[in-house]
């Protein structure tokens, strides 16, 4: 017993000792990071969170060029499903005699929390001449199923959207098939679920759907029941004051308010795509009836009719019941505007309206097709982008070495910590997308990597705006390391 005691009581000495020493170390290293973060600030934890890249995930490397991922978390089976589409020639095709032909096809692959992949590669949509572009899925918690919409056909005109339905496994329960006619051309297709009425809105652009008079390209939305089946529209996807092109749809569903709140590039103050523009914004009900169109931002007004906001994205705080909206803003002029792009943003409330001023987020290297979720856990949002930093002679846009960056942003949208390099290699990455994990608290981050210097040579496609570069497809899953893993 004496023993005992006297063991017992040379270990709390001990013990005593390694917290003083602990607490010691603890204040160096606090007292270090306060100096640091007088000197540098971010200095301690660039990321904020000490997360960093748990795996690294191939999700294309076929000779094929792959572009154009899109991902969705499934919250059931915990994993998410990455989508994307390839194009190139297939020697597999024995009409296909000279090889000079390209075949276009949309694949997914089901990827594990940790960046396993789980089954092999699905088949969306078999290879076939023509044109494709732009495979989006959203989730249906109720059904354990996905919605599937792409646009496709005959050539880089006249392509439709399809729209189909796919089990959690990656089989096709209701193939892709055409949604609604067209005069003109399919693009931009997304795919919502609305978990109040069990059905998805599928958004798409297209001239000719309300009025055959107007030669502006429109928002268009069509309300899809769970099999897939157009039950409602084409719906307008502005207000009625709204004229001039819109592009780009994007947009979330809010389940708290029973509406979805969806925004687009707005070109309503000009005549071209080359001018000047805006982004708007609409709350529909969850119906799909409008409830209000509101400016997301709109500095028309402003001195040489402000700047350029395109590429935007929304993302929703369930917390507080807000949505963050970020775009890539440039100064039409940068002869009286210092910053020429950057990534900017604002807060908006339930009722769409704004709440604060706009933020700038990242303004290194041209930014641009930022990419934002919220993460309930930590009340701060996560962004992603690519940038232009390391090319030495950057042209707007169009840049030959882009790489991804992502950051943390507060609940009021404003930027946090540093910014954090996610993939940085020669070539450009480009079209980040990034899904947050709620069981796993991590994310999944995919690209288009287009140094791919083993993919076969581009065959040249007709078509003004769409052009093809060879292309992977990576990822990343970035968060905090399983403890038990590392061990
Ligand atoms: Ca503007
Ligand atoms: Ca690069
Ligand atoms: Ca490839």
């Amino acid at each position: 017993m004496c023993d005992v005691t006297k063991e017992l009581g040379l270990l709390r000495r001990q013990r005593k000792v390694r917290t003083k020493m602990l607490k010691k170390n603890v204040l160096w290293c606090l007292a270090f990071c306060i100096a640091l973060l007088l000197v540098v600030p971010d200095a301690c934890f660039a990321d904020g969170h000490g997360m960093e890249v748990i795996a690294n995930i191939d999700v294309s490397l076929s000779p094929r060029q792959a572009s154009e991922p899109s991902v969705s978390y499934n919250t059931t089976n915990n994993e998410f499903m990455v989508m994307y589409g390839e194009t190139g020639r297939r020697i597999d095709h024995p009409e296909d005699i000279t090889n000079k032909t390209n075949y276009f096809s949309f694949h997914g692959l089901r990827v594990s929390p940790t960046g396993e992949f789980l089954g092999g590669t699905i088949e969306i949509d078999p290879p076939e001449l023509g044109w494709k572009a732009m495979v989006k899925s959203a989730y249906n918690n109720l059904s354990n199923e996905y919605g599937v919409v792409f646009s496709k056909g005959p050539g880089v005109s006249g392509r439709k959207m399809y729209g189909g339905i796919m089990d959690n496994l990656g089989n096709l329960m209701h193939l892709p098939k055409p949604l609604w006619p067209t005069l003109y051309n399919v693009t931009h297709p997304l795919i919502i679920f609305n978990p109040t009425n069990e059905e998805y809105l599928a958004v798409y652009n297209d001239k000719y759907v309300f009025n055959t008079a107007d030669p502006n390209i429109k928002n268009a939305g069509l309300i899809l029941d769970k099999d897939g089946e157009v039950i409602g529209g084409p719906i307008r996807i502005d207000g009625p004051a709204a004229i001039g092109i819109e592009f780009n749809p994007q947009g979330v569903y809010n389940e708290a308010e029973g509406n979805y709140f969806l925004g687009w590039e707005d070109y309503r103050h000009v005549t071209s795509m080359w001018q000047t523009t805006e982004i708007y914004g609409v709350l529909l009900d969850s119906e799909g009836d409008l409830v209000n169109e509101v400016p997301l931002i709109d500095d028309f007004a402003f001195p040489n009719n402000g700047r350029d906001q395109r590429v935007e994205y929304i993302a929703y705080n369930s917390d507080r019941n807000e949505y963050l909206v970020v775009w890539a803003a440039s100064a039409v002029t940068t002869t009286t505007l210092p910053l020429n792009g950057y990534i900017s943003g604002r807060i908006f409330g339930p009722d769409g309206m704004p709440i604060g001023p706009e933020i700038i987020m990242a303004t290194t290297g041209n930014p641009s097709t930022p990419n934002v979720v919220y993460v309930p856990k930590l009340k701060e949002y996560f962004m992603v982008w690519n940038d232009s930093r390391e090319d030495p002679t950057p042209g707007p846009g169009y840049s030959k070495n882009n790489d991804i960056y992502a950051r943390w942003l507060s609940k009021d949208g404003k930027p946090k910590y540093g910014e954090i390099p996610i993939s940085i290699k020669a070539g450009s990455q480009t079209y980040p997308q990034v899904v947050y994990n709620s069981k796993a608290d991590n994310f999944i981050i995919v690209w288009t990597d287009k140094n791919a210097p083993d993919d076969y040579e581009v065959i040249p496609a007709g078509g003004a705006m769409t052009s093809i570069s060879k292309g992977d497809i990576r990822g990343v899953i970035y968060g905090i390391l399983d403890e038990d893993e590392d061990e």
